[in-house]
């Protein structure tokens, strides 16, 4: 979330960096040897099937033998693992974002119109059959991450998901992220992590039919196995480190921009963090604020190194100027926290969740609690594509129903255009109907 050396030399004059990134970070990017890893695990498993799987599983990461598979009853029973009070939020998460999806689900209306008469064309959302969804527990457990993926799917009619999470240190389950998949509607959770994790559910390891789209974030080697299992199966998006952006002017609380710049830095030392503001005084005093709050925090030696290397805080003159920027950037989220917020909310057009006013903050949506996704393009993909929903499991299938009296409607143009390019096969199947215009209805 770097403004281009393209952009900076043409609006040179309409901002300036009182943050600028660490002219040391190295730029994110793909690591070569992470693909060829991946390539090399993807071939092999494909070739060794669940012989691979298990020993990469074992070798990779924690297995220790016996059934990949958490059982029926086991998975019905993960919420008494839990405490009292994480299982309720569990819940609410949950049920908030399938009410969200419900309603995206709603606004994607089936149709059907006659063009000209006796052309009826329709279209029809049709969901995919079979999603495997990969559920991080590492570091960061991310237990919300089930809610968005699997609970979605499950709205969006998939009649399949299975998902995968990696083992614990102790070789077990992470309780509160099987809880989550559990409720958001799971059908089958296996405990396997990484590349072979994907490769199994692609490739249909897992007892189960290959799946037809892998989704789910993970870490730089599941982002690449995504990335070269994609042709063989639809992927949600290639999410890269996760990314904050906050537009403020005078108005704003500095001490809650700040918060909210460190809680997306928390993700991991190269995560970016932007604050584009009006004001000068916001801006300086928000630096300060970052620093104080980073001392206090557990995860400083994460959010510390974000900030350093990643973070910046660009001054720009007017409102028009901050959505130049913004939109530049399209940043992952998007937090907008000023006296005309509803000017902004119109006018920005690149960001792959808004946040709009200071009660806004990024948290309420990334556990589950606002509805909305949290699986959402990162590193400028914002600028073509939206986030996870409802809509990426559906397939908007489209048909035909032509009936003999519109085939002088388009028949003669097929006739003209097939022969031009030579495709006489196409042009007979035309022909051959006009032919038949001639004989009785039905023949
Ligand atoms: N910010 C992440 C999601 C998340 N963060 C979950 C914490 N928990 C991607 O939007
Ligand atoms: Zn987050």
């Amino acid at each position: 979330m770097k403004l281009s050396p393209a952009f900076a030399a043409a609006h040179h004059d309409r901002f300036l960096q009182l943050k600028a990134p660490g002219v040391d970070a190295p730029e994110a990017q793909r690591d070569p040897a992470v693909a060829e890893t991946v390539s090399r695990m993807l071939l092999d498993i494909e070739r060794r099937g669940m012989d691979a799987v298990l020993e990469y599983a074992t070798t990779l990461d924690r297995y220790a033998g016996g059934a990949l598979e958490l059982g029926a009853r086991e998975l019905a029973t993960m919420g008494e693992r839990i405490p009292d009070d994480l299982r309720a939020a569990i819940d609410l998460g949950a049920q908030r974002t399938q009410q969200f999806a419900r309603l995206q689900r709603e606004h994607l209306v089936d149709f059907e119109a006659e063009l000209v008469p006796g052309l009826v064309t329709g279209q029809r959302y049709i969901p995919v059959g079979r999603v495997g969804a990969y559920l991080p527990a590492g570091r960061f457990p991310l237990t919300a991450s089930a809610f968005m993926t699997v609970g979605v799917a499950k709205v969006a009619g998939v009649p399949s998901v299975i998902g995968c999470t990696p083992p614990q240190p102790d070789g077990g389950v992470n309780a509160a992220v099987a809880y989550a998949a559990a409720v958001s509607g799971i059908d089958h959770l296996y405990v396997l992590g990484g590349v072979q994790a994907l490769a199994a559910m692609a490739f249909g390891l897992l007892g189960e039919p290959p799946v037809d789209m892998i989704v789910g974030a993970g870490n730089a080697f599941v982002a690449e196995a995504k990335r070269q299992l994609f042709g063989r199966v639809a992927i949600d998006l290639l999410a890269g480190p996760s990314e904050v952006a906050v537009i403020a002017d005078e108005t704003a609380d500095p001490v809650l921009v700040a918060a909210d710049l460190l809680g997306q830095a928390e993700h991991g030392p190269n995560s970016p963090a932007a604050l584009v503001t009006t004001s000068e005084e916001l801006g300086r005093e928000v630096l300060v604020q970052v620093e104080l709050q980073l001392a206090g925090l557990s995860t400083r030696e994460i959010c510390g190194p974000a900030w350093r290397d990643f973070g910046s805080v660009i001054l720009v003159g007017s409102k028009e100027d901050a959505v130049l920027v913004m939109d530049e950037l399209a940043p992952e989220h998007l937090e907008v926290q000023t006296a005309d917020d509803a000017w902004y909310h119109d006018t920005l057009t690149n960001y792959g969740s808004l946040f709009i006013g200071p009660w806004s903050t990024v948290a309420y949506s990334d556990k589950g609690m606002a509805g909305t996704n949290h699986t959402l393009p990162t590193a400028g993909g914002a600028r073509h594509s939206a986030g996870l929903s409802v809509s990426r499991y559906l397939k908007p299938l489209t048909y035909q129903r032509i009936a003999r009296e519109a085939t002088m409607e388009l028949a003669p143009a097929v006739d003209v255009i097939s022969a031009s390019e030579g495709m006489t096969a196409h042009q007979a199947t035309a022909t051959l109907r006009m032919e038949r215009l001639g004989t009785p209805a039905g023949v």
